[in-house]
């Protein structure tokens, strides 16, 4: 992930970082010649070889010493050059429009009038991209999500996004996690829409050794939400994961039928799944199922094959809400706590 992103913003750093250095070596080389002109003929006059040896030593130092003084006053021309370099990188990686602005209006913040030493141009621009994108992104540590659901019992966690984009994958991985932390696990088949869907998620609960509470095929999702639960404190589980029904576009019936299934579970959390390769789609509808039923926080699925990483970047921006962890592939362990100062620093490599 963040491949292309990564070479981009070093490419543009690159270009600015150039411009800069140049502008000042140039500065420079003019100051040079005017006040090496006289000291050349002095040092003629004075000509043993001795002399010569540390007079050139005490010139490399001055030159040395000059080098870290020189500086050069950030001005908005160099913010805009700057920022155009990096905004066409993030925008070709799905990262969106709103986001961009935030960054851009931070890096005026950070830099506009900074004198920079022309020898740290290159780590103080990383470093003022950087903080803007820890700035833009929120995360929740693992540790504080453990403990929230630690903290009620039974602990509801609905799940919801459109068709295909890792609603059931993501809840085996979530029971998977809580599981491996001592917890006792319902699940409820509220997918009662799609063909397979409750096979598919026995198959996962057979697999993990948890509760599986089922309806049959057009069942009220709700309904199912409703004994999942009552299940749930019947056995003592300290945990109820609701799977939901994704349709191929976000229409009504699907908004309707969350919104029932929400009234009747109250879930502690709703999280929104998201998948990482629908880049600025899944931003989209993060938006939409934000507005129209409310969420909590996302998760991005398949992040291991995405090479982008935008919609990481923008999910949680847009929302306003955290991104609690990131899919990285089919397996049961496939799931990273998303980390924002790793990422940052991971995206400026
Ligand atoms: N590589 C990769 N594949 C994933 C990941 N998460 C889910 N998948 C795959 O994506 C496909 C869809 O995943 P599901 O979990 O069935 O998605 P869903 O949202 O429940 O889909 P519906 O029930 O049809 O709405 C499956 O083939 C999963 O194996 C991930 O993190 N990485
Ligand atoms: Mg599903």
């Amino acid at each position: 992930m963040f491949d292309f992103i990564k070479k981009k913003i070093k490419d543009s750093i690159n270009v600015i970082q150039k411009k800069i250095v140049g502008e000042e070596k140039a500065e420079e080389a003019v100051k040079e010649k005017e006040t090496n002109k006289p000291q050349k003929s002095v040092e003629t006059h004075k000509a043993t070889e001795h002399h010569n040896v540390a007079q050139k030593a005490v010139v490399v130092e001055k030159k040395k010493e000059k080098r870290h003084i020189i500086s050069h006053k950030i001005t908005e021309s160099d913010i805009d050059e700057i920022y155009l370099g990096i905004k066409s990188a993030l925008a070709e990686n799905n990262v969106a429009l709103s986001v961009l602005d935030d960054i851009h209006k931070d890096l005026k913040t950070e830099l506009m009038g900074k004198e920079i030493s022309v020898l740290n141009t290159r780590s103080e621009i990383e470093y003022a991209i950087k903080k803007s994108i820890e700035s833009v992104l929120l995360s929740y540590p693992e540790e504080k999500f453990l403990s929230e659901v630690r903290s009620k019992k039974p602990y509801v966690l609905l799940l919801v996004g459109v068709n295909g984009s890792g609603k059931t994958t993501t809840l085996a991985k979530l029971a998977n996690l809580l599981k491996k932390n001592g917890m006792n696990i319902t699940v409820s088949a509220s997918d009662t829409f799609r063909a397979a869907s409750i096979e598919q998620l026995a198959i996962h609960c057979k697999n993990l050794g948890i509760d599986l509470v089922k309806h049959n095929y057009g069942a009220d999702p709700a309904a199912v939400a409703f004994d999942a639960i009552k299940h749930a404190k019947n056995v003592n589980s300290d945990v109820v994961l609701i799977d939901t029904a994704g349709r191929s576009d976000i229409n009504k019936n699907l908004i309707e039928e969350l919104k029932k299934v929400k009234r009747v579970s109250k879930p502690d959390k709703t999280i929104f799944i998201g998948d990482a390769l629908a880049g600025n789609d899944a931003v989209n509808q993060a938006r939409i199922f934000d507005s129209e039923i409310g969420i909590d926080a996302s998760i991005l699925s398949k992040a291991d094959v995405d090479k982008k990483g935008g919609a990481v970047l923008s999910i949680a921006h847009t929302t306003k809400k955290p991104v609690l962890f990131l899919g990285t592939g089919q397996g049961y362990d496939d799931l990273i706590n998303f980390d924002i100062e790793k990422t940052a620093k991971f995206i400026m490599g």
